[in-house]
């Protein structure tokens, strides 16, 4: 029997698409599926004006196959430098959708992130007037905090100060890992959403470390213990609006990641839409796979949700590639290491 489910075309709020020739062969495997995707900034340079932004929007655009459409949501790296007015007329304009928190060095081209909180108070309550949310990257990088504890240390040190010293400031907690992570946007009265990726609903730190060291499942923040990776299930099934797909898919061609300091990044861009509902179907919440990943996402950032609809059937196991080839080299596809018996037609 051929089950169906037919939803709003998704969308990302939290993707890394990159630039040349990986831009042009992972946009594809995004905009096939998805509607409209919050762009990651963290490009070599970032992205930190509006002009930069503009410019990243037209290679994206420029990049997109012809019979594709797809809408990059932009968004701009916050620096101890960004200047408010900037940030209002590329929000006022159209031109930006969130702009970006990193914590300076916490991930991948993080190094001209925020190392001075109190640098960045007058962007960010400029954003709360305007009504222009931030997205952050919620871990510590202080050398002395565990790896697997530096997202817990975040909420309390710098989340929670952050939000209550800036009423009305929206914020996306991005690719939470923990229950405390969990715990804490649950625990807010309004303004906090959160992403989860498709991976960290799937693995847990073993399968990073358990019989061989495999880099394909090394990503920041780091997938933590089993009982996390419940909680973050639970929440993306339970249909709570706060919670909300945000891939993170990070792409990294094979000779980054197989090495001695190998890229931090898993790209589930192709496979998230199977592995997702294998994934609800499994805790029996098939029923609000739309609100994670079509509905709940819209709704926080204040957009329409998507009339398009596509179409996920049922049938015997789908396989994707093991790898994409992009003129710079092979980047491995996610495997979640269970059949998929879900493929969007
Ligand atoms: N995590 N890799 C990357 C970014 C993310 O923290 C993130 O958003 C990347 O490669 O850009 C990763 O593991
Ligand atoms: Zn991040
Ligand atoms: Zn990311």
């Amino acid at each position: 029997m051929t089950l169906t489910l037919t939803l709003p075309r998704p969308d990302d709020w939290h993707l890394h698409l990159r630039d040349g020739a990986v831009l042009k062969a992972v946009l594809p495997e995004t905009a096939r599926h998805f509607a409209r995707a919050i762009i990651m900034p963290n490009l070599v340079p970032p992205v930190v004006s509006a002009a930069d932004a503009a410019a990243y929007r037209d290679r994206i655009l420029d990049a997109l196959p012809e019979k594709m459409a797809f809408t990059p949501l932009m968004t701009l790296y916050l620096t101890e430098d960004s200047d408010p007015e900037d940030v209002t007329s590329a929000h006022a304009s159209g031109l930006v959708t969130a702009v970006k928190l990193y914590p300076a060095g916490a991930t991948t081209n993080s190094a001209s992130g925020v190392r001075d909180f109190t640098r960045v108070r007058g962007v960010l309550e400029k954003m709360a007037e305007i009504g222009l949310p931030l997205c952050v990257h919620g871990e510590v990088t202080d050398a002395e905090i565990d790896i697997f504890d530096r997202e817990a240390v975040f909420i309390d040190r710098v989340l929670d100060p952050l939000r209550r010293a800036t009423p009305g400031l929206r914020v996306v907690m991005e690719h939470i890992t923990t229950s405390d992570g969990v715990a804490y946007v649950k625990s807010a009265a309004e303004n906090l959403g959160a992403t989860i990726t498709t991976h960290h609903l799937v693995i847990n730190r073993n399968h990073i470390l358990v019989g061989g060291i495999r880099p394909h499942y090394y990503c920041l923040p780091v997938a933590k213990r089993e009982e996390h990776r419940l909680a973050l299930r639970e929440a993306a099934t339970s249909g709570d609006p706060r919670f909300f797909l945000g891939t993170d898919s990070a792409p990294h061609t094979d000779p980054n990641k197989e090495t001695a300091c190998g890229c931090a990044g898993c790209f589930t861009a192709t496979n998230t839409l199977s592995i997702l509902a294998e994934v609800f179907e499994q805790d029996g919440a098939l029923d609000r796979l739309a609100g994670f990943v079509s509905e709940h996402g819209p709704r926080f950032y204040g957009l329409p949700v998507n009339e398009d609809t596509i179409t996920l059937s049922k049938g015997d196991p789908v396989t994707y590639p093991e790898k994409i080839d992009t003129g710079n080299g092979p980047i491995t596809l996610f495997d979640p290491q269970m059949p998929l018996h879900w493929r969007v037609t």
